[in-house]
């Protein structure tokens, strides 16, 4: 598949910036990896919910810059959740302009607790998708309308429909949203399974209170279109609890210091043997210097350092030809 994706938790004092691990993923073989980490962006859960307006729709990714060999600059476009606080939406389904909102290719982290109540509205604003660039065509005529929806990977909620006296949608992988100006969606009863929702969908997802903490993440799940969508970008991160829930932090196993805990979002791109990759906005050949061929010997794998003044880590960069260090979503076979 295009695309892994890896989160992960870890002690230390980091040394690399999410950002940047995106672009040196991507990368030329000159680009500076020395940055100071900062973390994903966090929208935290009060007094037992997390309400958010979420629109989902395409965006240039600023970190990334590429040079093909014959040709101007490119900044690959991604498809990015633009996220905020839905008392701060301002009429009809948009997040203002600036602080709150914010749409952060390598992803955010939605902070939860145990027994928290998850609400969104999830808006599509995606555009539609050449159907030259679908590996899953056959699994439905709609699907170059780019409709979309979002499972929270991982987590143990109901997968519940709509009902006449609750409206909204639970972690329901079947629900189909779709954007307007892609057209209206022909009826397609050998594919379809679920609800087709024109422009947006509520959601209201209910964390039971003895859900595990741990990190889980969140994701696209229309069949035939959700690899071409977490391709794109669309994934984040969901925390629930707190790490020291789970982990101990020495040998006296004393909680594992949530001051240490930091969040990490690896994306990747395939390039393809021929060399070239597929843009948003058409094919580039890619140069020499990027990722693969930084490898020395060509099959060693690619490493990442985390550093620390107590210790070092080495954490394997997942790359597509060869996987090594990714969250394999078991449940849902070869799709995301
Ligand atoms: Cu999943």
């Amino acid at each position: 598949m295009p695309f892994n994706f890896l989160k992960l938790r870890y002690a230390g004092r980091p040394s690399l910036r999410p950002a940047a691990v995106v672009a040196a993923l991507l990368c030329s073989s000159n680009f500076a990896l020395a940055t100071n980490f900062v973390e994903p962006p966090v929208f935290a859960s009060s007094h037992g919910v997390l309400d958010l307006l979420i629109v989902v729709l395409p965006q240039p990714v600023p970190s990334i810059s590429y040079v093909p060999p014959s040709g101007p600059a490119i900044n690959p476009t991604g498809w990015v959740y633009q996220i905020c606080p839905r008392a701060s939406a301002i009429p009809v389904n948009q997040c203002p302009a600036g602080s709150p909102t914010t749409s952060y290719y390598g992803g955010i982290r939605l902070a939860l607790q145990k027994g928290d109540q998850l609400k969104f509205r999830l808006v599509n604003r995606l555009p539609p998708i050449n159907p030259v660039t679908m590996a899953n065509l056959q699994d439905g005529i709609n699907l170059p309308k780019n409709p979309t929806n979002i499972h929270t990977h991982g987590m143990v909620v109901q997968a519940r429909a709509p009902t006449l006296s609750d409206p909204t949608f639970g972690d329901d992988i079947f629900v189909d949203i779709y954007n307007p100006a892609n057209g209206i969606p022909t009826p397609d009863p050998s594919h379809q399974h679920g609800s087709v929702v024109m422009d947006y969908a509520d959601y209201r997802i209910d964390v039971p209170a003895n859900h595990p903490s741990g990190a889980f993440w969140f994701h696209p799940h229309v069949h035939g279109v959700a690899v071409n969508q977490v391709s794109g970008g669309m994934a984040g991160i969901i925390s629930v609890g707190k790490a020291g829930d789970y982990a101990s932090g020495d040998l006296s196993k004393a909680p594992f210091p949530e001051a240490n805990v930091h969040h990490l979002v690896l994306k990747d791109m395939q390039v393809l043997a021929a060399g070239t990759y597929m843009f948003a906005n058409g094919s580039a050949t890619v140069a020499t210097g990027w990722c693969r061929t930084r490898r020395t010997p060509p099959s060693a794998p690619s490493f990442l350092r985390v550093s620390s003044r107590s210790a070092k880590a080495r954490v394997q960069v997942p790359t597509t030809a060869a996987p090594a260090a990714t969250i394999t979503p078991a449940e849902h076979g070869s799709s995301p």
